[in-house]
């Protein structure tokens, strides 16, 4: 039940300096770190967060969130229907990069940032599976060239020569992207940015003044619907833009490797482990790796939000499989109890008070096969099977991805690596697509039955869903 009630932010944030910068001020940002961060901002004023917006195309949200000076409201609601409001106060300083670049690197040379974080999504980071960085992608190209540009390398690297010219001191820089191992692939992907740009003193830099901490994020963030702010209008005369949503759940598992200094976010609900390892495993194969087999089958069938395509029985029976039948037993041993945690997701996944959509589940799929759903599909052909629940999935994608360009889907599809998979939706690429070892590294090779199983999964359900996605079903 709706408390009716409006948190309001219980320190001074005059009193707010910034300690962390963070880039990437979209809804899950603010719907998590930045609300752990406001947990302890009365204890340890000197911890606020400054924003960065790399991305012209964000920009209508960043600038609504200046204009409020950086606070919003934050809603969240369980799966049973309880709902919170509560106005976070933690970001107090805005800078957009992709206006003023300078400034934001010159803000960041402060000593008194002593962490740099990010949220960029998956597809940010341009690392294949051996996390070789792809020197060809635009915003990489875009960045070497002109030393100014919207990829976050570009941008850390700028940061690194500030600081070091400036003597700021150390920097930690904190990836909260859904990668395995996200803060070595950070620091592969940065070096391999440095190597490229010639900048040897930058990389030395960066080996004895940067670290890397490894970490797990975790709150179910819907897209910002403006539904929210009119509901938070109506029920406490609060104008505000940019009320975020999220479900209530909220995990943050943190390895403790700051280069100078950490908010003691222990205090307010953080793990922080020595491994984050398992953690994050767990949680990019079972809940963003279930999320990821079962939307496109959703969106086939019609369902607009992800709770109603877990919901309907067929689906809920192939989540259940492909968890239990393939995920699971490919991780293996851990200390979590992986058939616990599968039941709390699926009832997250449940929630229907959210209204996450599929539409949102369903953007960067070549980014996040290879991410949350290959893992698994190598420890299930390493137990000598084939990975017929993955690859179900992945004929899913496949088919819905072909009647996405034929205009067959009520959404758009947004990939930023579209121009690179569209040529293998052409008819008789199927195998191509099959076979290709950027989503499937070398399972194609290790086992062929893989490559003819996909295969033969995207015709039978090319036929299944033939004609069926236009009309939802809701
Ligand atoms: C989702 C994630 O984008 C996706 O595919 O799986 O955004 C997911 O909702 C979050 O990682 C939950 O913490």
């Amino acid at each position: 039940m709706a408390t009716e009630q409006l948190q309001r932010i219980p320190y001074d944030r005059q009193r707010v300096t910034a300690g962390i910068m963070h880039v990437g001020v979209g809804a899950f940002h603010r719907a998590h770190q930045a609300v752990y961060i406001d947990q302890l901002l009365d204890q340890h004023p000197e911890w606020g967060i400054c924003g960065v917006n790399l991305r012209a195309e964000d920009r209508p949200l960043f600038d609504a969130l200046k204009a409020q000076q950086g606070s919003y409201v934050l809603k969240t609601m369980s799966a049973s229907g309880d709902t919170e409001f509560r106005e976070i106060g933690s970001i107090i300083e805005l800078i957009d990069a992709s206006a003023h670049y300078a400034d934001a690197v010159s803000r960041a040379a402060d000593p008194a940032i002593r962490i740099v974080s990010m949220t960029v999504t998956e597809s940010g980071y341009h690392l294949d599976e051996h996390d070789v960085l792809d020197l060809r992608a635009r915003p990489i190209v875009e960045g070497l060239n002109a030393g100014m540009g919207s990829s976050i390398y570009t941008f850390l690297h700028a940061v690194v020569k500030a600081r070091m010219d400036q003597e700021s001191g150390g920097v930690t820089f904190l990836c909260c992207d859904n990668l395995r191992d996200n803060g070595g692939k950070l620091k592969a992907g940065l070096l391999q940015y440095l190597q490229a740009s010639g900048d040897q003193s930058s990389m030395d830099w960066v080996k004895t003044h940067v670290t890397f901490p490894c970490c797990m994020v975790d709150r179910i963030t819907p897209r910002i619907d403006p539904s929210h702010a009119l509901d938070v209008e109506a029920r406490f005369g609060v104008k505000d833009r940019v009320t975020v949503m999220g479900e209530s759940y909220i995990q943050w598992v943190l390895e403790d490797d700051f280069a100078n200094g950490r908010p003691p976010l222990e205090t307010v609900g953080v793990e922080i482990v020595d491994q984050v390892e398992p953690y994050e495993d767990a949680k990019i194969r079972v809940l963003n790796g279930g999320h990821t087999i079962l939307t496109y089958l959703a969106a086939l069938k019609g369902h607009r939000t992800y709770d109603a395509g877990i919901l309907d029985p067929e689906l809920r029976a192939f989540f259940r499989a492909y968890e239990t039948e393939e995920v699971i037993p490919a991780i293996g041993n851990s200390p979590i109890d992986l058939f616990a945690y599968r039941d709390i997701i699926e009832s997250r996944f449940s929630n229907q008070y959210i209204g996450d959509t599929v539409e949102r589940i369903c953007m960067d799929g070549v980014s996040k096969f290879p991410i949350f759903v290959l893992p698994t599909i190598q420890g299930t052909v390493d137990r000598g099977l084939v990975p017929m629940r993955s690859i179900h999935g992945i004929a899913s994608w496949y088919v819905f991805m072909r009647q996405a360009q034929a205009g067959r889907i009520p959404f758009p599809y947004v990939d930023p690596k579209w121009d690179w998979i569209a040529p293998m939706l052409e008819p008789g690429q199927e195998a191509v697509f099959a076979s290709e070892p950027d989503l499937w590294g070398d399972v194609p090779t290790r086992c062929p039955e893989f490559v003819d199983a996909l295969v033969h999964e995207i015709e039978h359900l090319e036929q299944v869903f033939d004609g069926q996605a236009e009309g939802a079903v809701e």
